[in-house]
């Protein structure tokens, strides 16, 4: 779970009776808001509904096992108690409270590694970050080099210190980082940290796996660790007026187009300015929650399957087991999956847990399965090699 939650939940994609186009998160840099004047967000912001419990509850519904979230976004608002400045949620608010701390405490109880975004590169409201260039001049190198030392570092200290244990910190649009930086940075996660991963957008090859594009999902399997952060509807803070939600079917495919590329999947929800996760994200999340909750063996801890490029769905594979993802189920129910190299032994539908029949034709297995779906986005055929 991916969760971008900030000031920018307030205004929610519209500015002084304007809509503003773009990610409801950069509404801050698309409306060139002055610092002065967009700080003043922070005396409004008081998320009474948010619970994290209910919050890491949904993802463990969903079936998420790693949360990810701002910490700090570009608009430079810290989501977290710092020494570093006083523009964060506890003391800036009228909200006082830190979520990063009830997260921690609700994530090791549920059993969900916390993660935290932080955008080390731009600040629009740092006098020496990157970005705003409508309040400030750009920073000089040495200037922006004092940034990242003597803020940016100090912040990713506290993160990795007050909040337990961190899985990964996802570092975001490396842009003018220096090479020296980003290992600099990836220093000071090492040693406060060492088991925490280091997300790919630090820069400069320094990360422990790759970052895709937003929503792009690599045409072919990748032999490396890497993810694709990907939004539910079209916007990654919360933006009142995009409806423009995925489906259910969607999701699942994009989930699993993933996994049988050796890629994870970070789907986003942005909550409102009073914490509450939107509707229809809960809505699919529970659905996509639902599908693994049957099929999640064909995805969890699973490499990219052998069978690529397969025009009507996908495969996944564990020690001798390859999963068929049919997508597009075969009229009849007769599934003809091409050579696999091995002799099978068994097929078991994931959706009830039925066995299949298989015979061989030449080089392909075929397998009866029902003659409908059994699922109308992804219905898996375990197949047991020998
Ligand atoms: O600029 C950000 C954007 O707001 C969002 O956080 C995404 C998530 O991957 N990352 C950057 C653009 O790639």
């Amino acid at each position: 779970m991916f969760i971008h939650w900030g000031l920018y939940a307030i205004p929610a994609g519209e500015w002084k009776g304007e809509r503003i186009p773009g990610i409801g998160e950069w509404i801050m840099f698309r409306a060139k808001i002055p610092v002065r004047e967009y700080e003043q967000l922070a005396k409004r912001f008081n998320p009474v509904k948010f619970d994290a419990a209910e919050w890491v509850g949904l993802a463990k519904r969903a079936g998420q096992k790693y949360l990810t979230i701002t910490a700090k976004h570009h608009d430079g608002f810290c989501m977290f108690d710092t020494e570093q400045t006083d523009y964060n949620i506890v003391d800036a608010t009228p909200f006082k409270r830190d979520p990063m701390k009830e997260l921690a405490a609700e994530c090791a109880k549920q059993g969900i590694k916390l993660c935290f975004y932080y955008s080390q590169t731009q600040d629009w409201h740092h006098v020496h970050g990157d970005g705003n260039t409508w309040d400030y001049a750009e920073p000089s190198a040495e200037e922006f080099d004092g940034y990242v030392r003597n803020y940016v570092a100090p912040q990713v200290r506290e993160l990795l210190t007050n909040y337990g244990p961190i899985g990964m910190i996802w570092f975001d649009t490396p842009k003018r980082m220096t090479p020296e930086q980003s290992r600099f940075l990836a220093g000071v996660v090492r040693e406060v940290q060492p088991a925490t991963l280091i997300c790919g957008r630090i820069g400069n090859d320094v990360g422990d796996f790759a970052e895709s594009r937003d929503n792009v999902i690599p045409g072919e399997r990748v032999e490396m660790d890497w993810e694709t952060p990907a939004t539910i509807n079209d916007t990654w803070g919360f933006k009142w007026y995009d409806e423009n939600w995925k489906s259910r079917e969607d999701l699942i495919r994009k989930l699993v187009d993933c996994a049988s590329k050796n890629g994870n999947y970070l789907l986003n929800v942005g909550p409102t300015a009073e914490g509450v996760i939107p509707a229809p994200s809960v809505e699919r999340l529970e659905q996509v929650g639902e599908w693994l909750a049957k099929n999640g063996e064909s995805v969890y801890g699973t490499r990219a399957g052998r069978l690529q490029g397969l025009e009507w769905g996908r495969t996944t594979e564990k020690g001798n087991t390859v999963y068929v993802h049919v997508f597009e189920w075969p009229e009849g129910g007769r599934i003809r999956v091409p050579s696999l190299g091995a002799r099978v032994r068994g097929a078991r539908l994931l959706h009830d847990g039925s066995v299949l029949e298989v015979s061989r034709a030449g080089d392909e297995t075929v397998v009866a399965g029902p003659e409908k779906a059994p699922d109308a986005a992804d219905s898996v055929i375990a197949l047991t090699l020998d």
